[in-house]
């Protein structure tokens, strides 16, 4: 039996997570704590929330500690799965602060928080307990040389704002476990995709587009290269290291799976026109070429052999069936697009939970 504290829990990637912890591990009790910024939607949880009752959400804010404090010692807290973030660069180009507030500030908080209750007599001290930290392969900075790879080795070299306050908060997450003893362990994963993902991302903005006949705005010359994972076999990884990776360590989760961005691009188009009954090649003028996003980075890979063999995880998905079950998705689930994309989502949550 656990008490699990996951933050971030009604966004993309959080959403798949809680839904596997609740489902895979009924005895343990799932905390999920969530801002419901513009990119949290309970919706993404509605399946879980009626059908598993170790299952509860708390809307509250990271940077309050004083509201951590208290979930903490009413919880009884054992282990925290750290997701909640501001999570797209294009954001933290325009507004670094928000970032640096949540992503440093707040993981700041949180970090706090774990250490004063599993450190005082109610906490019962560190031993079995776990801060998990979940981060990306964009802290590593940018990959130039073909046929290189990001190791959990590599020199942190982040390039935007948000990569920068991802490398932050890790390194003080580290600096938790080093001065204090507190036990936690981070994973770096490369770019998820899959259900539920916002709408401001690459891949469910392109589908949206092409659902509705609208451009599809490639940054510069779309010859970045991302490497994408399906994000259940991100949460899969985070199953893993949360009960069988070592105290300190760092684990790398990616699935040598590297894209061009135009050449994803054409194989979201060519699926989706084919799901959607279009001749081939209907979509293809949507193609629109715009300026590039500032300070690019020109490609991420990340090599996962670690976590391969020292605790046997793998991706369970080939990325052809992963694409189109993805997109396949998001075409069955026009409401859930649209409830986004009419901000109704926000005025609802707005009635139920006061002011965002
Ligand atoms: P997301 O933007 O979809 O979800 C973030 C969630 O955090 C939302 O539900 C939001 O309401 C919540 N949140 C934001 N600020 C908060 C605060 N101050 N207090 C409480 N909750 C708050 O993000 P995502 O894509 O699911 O990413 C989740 C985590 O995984 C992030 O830490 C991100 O850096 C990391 N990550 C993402 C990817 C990716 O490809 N999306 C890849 C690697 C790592
Ligand atoms: O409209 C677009 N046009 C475009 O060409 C958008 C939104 C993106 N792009 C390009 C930029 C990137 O090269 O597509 C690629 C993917 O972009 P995003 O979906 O914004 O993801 P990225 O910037 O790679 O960052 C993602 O992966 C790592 C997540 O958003 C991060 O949260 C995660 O840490």
């Amino acid at each position: 039996m656990r008490n699990i504290l996951i933050t971030g829990g009604a966004g993309f990637i959080g959403s798949h997570v809680v839904r596997l912890f609740c489902k895979n591990y009924p005895d343990y009790q799932v905390y999920n704590l969530d801002k419901l910024t513009y990119a949290g939607n309970l919706e993404n949880l509605k399946d879980v929330a009626s059908a598993c009752p170790n299952y509860h959400f708390i809307k509250g804010d990271i940077c309050d500690i004083d509201h951590l404090r208290r979930i903490f010692a009413d919880h009884r807290i054992d282990g925290v799965i750290h997701l909640a973030a501001e999570s797209h660069v294009d954001r933290s180009i325009k507004d670094p602060f928000a970032f640096a507030q949540t992503n440093v500030l707040g993981t700041i908080a949180l970090l706090q928080a774990a250490r004063e209750y599993w450190s005082s007599e109610a906490g019962g001290g560190m031993a079995g307990k776990r801060f998990y930290h979940i981060s990306t392969d964009e802290v590593y900075g940018s990959l130039h040389d073909p046929g290189t790879f990001f190791v959990e080795t590599t020199a942190y070299d982040p390039q935007s704002p948000y990569s920068a306050s991802k490398a932050s908060s890790d390194h003080f997450v580290r600096a938790f476990g080093n001065t204090y003893g507190l036990p936690i362990v981070i994973s770096n994963c490369s770019n998820n995709y899959g259900p539920n993902q916002f709408p401001e991302k690459l891949i469910p903005l392109f589908i949206n587009n092409i659902r509705h006949g609208k451009p599809l705005p490639v940054y510069g010359t779309g010859e970045n290269v991302r490497d994408w994972l399906y994000v259940v076999d991100h949460a899969r990884a985070i199953d893993t290291i949360f009960h069988r990776g070592r105290d300190g360590e760092t684990y790398n989760i990616g699935g040598f799976n590297e894209w061009r961005n135009i050449d994803l691009i054409k194989v979201m188009i060519r699926t989706a026109d084919r799901l959607l009954g279009n001749p081939e090649g209907h979509s293809d003028g949507l193609i629109t070429y715009v300026q590039d996003r500032a300070g690019h980075d020109k490609r991420y890979a990340i090599d996962s052999t670690k976590l391969h063999e020292e605790l046997g995880w793998e991706p369970s998905l080939q990325f052809e069936e992963g694409i189109e079950k993805t997109i396949r998705w998001y075409l069955d689930n026009q409401e859930w697009m649209d409830n986004i994309t009419s901000g109704a989502y926000e005025k609802y949550y707005a009635e139920m939970y006061g002011n965002r």
